[in-house]
């Protein structure tokens, strides 16, 4: 049996909703280059890195061109990005989630982010949550991105915890996939249909029960 001694938590989706910025962002942008850009697009940038997320979004439009030029719409989107993300407060953590963290962390679990977004400190800070993590990887630490499991397995190494004792939260396809790969069980936050290979799903890290969470994990 495993024993769970590591909660590696992503970001975006888990624990706060910047998705809705980054739509925001990634939509104004598609305006300025005459792509048609609809929120059901979006899906397919949630959890992929900056880079990647570009790419789709030019391929979207059969638009093609030059790195340097990518590069410069990608530091715009940034830029609006940040700006949206700095009015965010504790209050637009996602429901239940900060009692949550605070609880297992005095339970003795190390807590760990696992994020592929290069702003993912800004955010911590924003809404008040830095203090509580033991290791923070993400964007800026990391070469490959999920499904990738490199996020994770740093973040297991970080606080010196096997994978095989590491449980991670995730709320998109391709991290549920990267937590797998790294030999590590995956809690899915969201649609079942779609993180059916987590090894449970909830819709949302405030419908988990701390009592029956523990029994769950302890049954694994
Ligand atoms: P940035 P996560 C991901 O965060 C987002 O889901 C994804 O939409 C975004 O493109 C990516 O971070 C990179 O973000 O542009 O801020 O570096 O879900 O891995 O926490
Ligand atoms: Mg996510």
């Amino acid at each position: 049996m495993a024993k769970i001694e590591a909660l590696i938590f992503d970001l975006d989706g888990v624990i706060v909703d910047t998705a809705v910025y980054h739509y925001k962002a990634w939509r104004r942008l598609a305006d300025e280059l005459d792509i048609p850009f609809t929120e059901e697009d979006n899906e397919q940038l949630k959890g992929v890195s900056r880079v990647r997320s570009f790419d789709i979004l030019l391929s979207l439009g059969r638009v093609e061109m030059p790195e340097q030029e990518k590069t410069s719409y990608r530091d715009k989107k940034n830029e609006w990005f940040v700006e949206y993300i700095s009015s965010m407060q504790p209050a637009d953590v996602l429901p239940g989630v900060t009692e949550f963290i605070h609880d297992l962390k005095s339970k003795g679990f190390k807590i760990v982010l696992g994020s592929a977004s290069k702003n993912a400190v800004t955010v911590l800070k924003n809404v008040d949550l830095i203090e509580v993590f033991d290791a923070i990887v993400d964007g800026t630490h990391v070469s490959a991105a999920k499904p990738d499991p490199q996020v994770f397995l740093k973040g297991a190494e970080a606080v010196n915890v096997a994978p095989e004792n590491c449980l991670v939260f995730e709320d998109a396809q391709a991290g549920v996939e990267a937590a797998l790969n790294g030999g590590m069980f995956c809690v899915g936050v969201g649609d079942p249909a779609v993180l059916h290979k987590a090894h449970w799903v909830v819709p949302g890290i405030g419908s988990i029960e701390i009592k029956e969470f523990e029994e769950k994990i302890s049954s694994l």
